[in-house]
């Protein structure tokens, strides 16, 4: 009897654990009762884990959403008014520039020569102190602000700042002194417009101050251009250093004034060299562009506050000059696209790139990298290699030849003189009958 109820309670244990399982009614053994009881312990051990993870995830312990770090693009698209008041962590390079500091978002982006986009900078209210590591890999948290600039759309209210990866690129970009002794003789025939916009204070790279100042100390001390008949143009009118002077702002208005005054003073006997540093840009279709233009698109240059200055302008005042020969050298992005508005048959127009490409920084020196090259070329640095005729001096032909040669892949230096508007990037000829390019290739500056 008592071992008749037993089993009656055992079969009813069992049919409740085979509902349970859908199993077939079995006695079970020693060995399956271990193993019911240790797939329970698996279950009431995941159903704790997942509890902790919904339930501690707002918790201290756990990484807060402010302290996850973002990237700049995150802060500056469609919804960058939905993040204005929050606080959040940035990822970026570290970089000041003009008294701004700021994170960009990829640090090849400073030796571009064209304006940096919204979605690559993230300007900080306080500048990082000054031993922040130029280029470093920072982390940033601080609150989201409106800038009053609507291109900017918001900035950051710096809290806190941490070096994440100490900088692997070259050493900050500085403005070295050179030495600039102006000669007592002078020429009396030569005109100089030296020009550099900037764009913004945070867009103005030293490399393009550095560019003034070597071209300026090329012309006065080697070729004897008379500081009276150079004309600096350069950012808001204020020079960085004292070594070179500053004649006007880099404005789309002291750029005619400029012009228009050369207009009156010049005459045939008189040569003009207009060289131009800066970002550049390319946008619209105001003026008439040949088919051979890519796209249809005017140049600009990028004046100081954000002032675009039109190759059709720049066309419109230099044919209002009258001068026995003209060179335009423009290391600026795009800067093959002047070439097609500007060309004449008295006229040299070389450029660092074609319209379609960038121009870029040397990468080893803080100046553009086309004119780090054709300017040590006239300097006679590599006399050797540079005089191709060697007749002891440097023509415009044999300089854009060697920086034709020694040029960054990312970009193809350009070559117009012979008034069709279409450019040629190597072996340009020095002088003589030629039928493309090189005509005038024996100019001296
Ligand atoms: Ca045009
Ligand atoms: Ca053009
Ligand atoms: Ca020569
Ligand atoms: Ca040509």
């Amino acid at each position: 009897m008592m071992k008749g109820r037993y089993l009656n309670r055992m079969r009813k244990k069992h049919e409740f654990f085979s509902v349970l399982f859908g199993m077939r009614w079995i006695p079970m053994s020693r060995k399956g009762t271990l193993l019911l009881v240790m797939f329970c312990v698996i279950v009431v051990l995941l159903g704790l884990n997942m509890y902790q993870f919904l339930v501690g995830f707002n918790e201290e312990s756990y990484v807060k959403k402010e302290d996850v770090p973002i990237q700049v693009a995150d802060l500056k698209g469609s919804d960058w008014e939905s993040m204005i008041g929050e606080t959040v962590s940035v990822e970026g390079f570290y970089v000041k520039n003009n008294g701004i500091g700021m994170l960009i978002s990829d640090p090849g982006l400073i030796g571009s020569r064209r304006p940096l986009n919204t979605s690559e900078y993230l300007r900080i209210d306080v500048p990082l102190p000054d031993d922040a590591r130029w280029m470093g890999q920072y982390l940033i948290k601080g609150k989201v602000l409106e800038s009053s600039d609507i291109d900017e759309k918001v900035f950051l209210g710096k809290d806190e700042y941490h070096l994440q990866l100490a900088p692997v690129t070259k050493p900050p970009i500085v403005m070295p002194d050179i030495s600039i002794v102006v000669p007592p003789e002078h020429s009396e025939t030569k005109y100089a417009v030296l020009i550099s916009g900037g764009w913004t204070p945070q867009d103005a790279w030293p490399s393009f101050w550095n560019d003034l100042k070597f071209v300026y100390s090329v012309l006065v001390q080697k070729y004897h251009y008379d500081p009276a008949n150079i004309y600096v143009l350069y950012n808001d009118g204020k020079a960085p250093d004292g070594q070179v002077p500053v004649d006007h702002p880099a404005l789309p208005d002291d750029v005619n004034t400029v012009m228009d005054d050369l207009a009156n003073i010049m005459t045939n006997k008189d040569t003009l060299l207009f060289y131009v540093t800066d970002h550049g840009g390319h946008y619209g279709t105001s003026g008439a562009e040949s088919s051979s233009d890519t796209a249809g698109l005017d140049e600009f240059i990028c004046l100081w506050n954000k002032k675009g200055y039109y190759d059709d302008w720049l066309k419109a005042k230099f044919d209002a000059i009258k001068c026995k020969s003209s060179i335009l050298i423009m290391d600026l992005c795009h800067s093959g696209g002047y070439t097609w508005d500007l060309s004449r048959t008295d006229r040299i127009i070389m450029t660092a790139s074609t319209e379609e490409q960038g121009s870029f920084d040397h990468p080893d020196h803080p100046n553009g990298d086309f004119t780090y090259n054709l300017f040590n070329a006239f300097d006679g640095k590599w006399f050797a290699s540079a005089d191709q005729d060697q007749n002891g001096r440097i023509s415009v032909a044999e300089a854009f030849n060697y920086a034709a040669v020694v040029s960054i892949p990312a970009q193809t230096p350009t070559y117009d003189d012979n008034g069709d508007g279409v450019s040629h990037f190597k072996d340009i000829a020095n002088g003589g009958p030629v039928e493309d390019e090189g005509r005038l290739g024996d100019t001296y500056l």
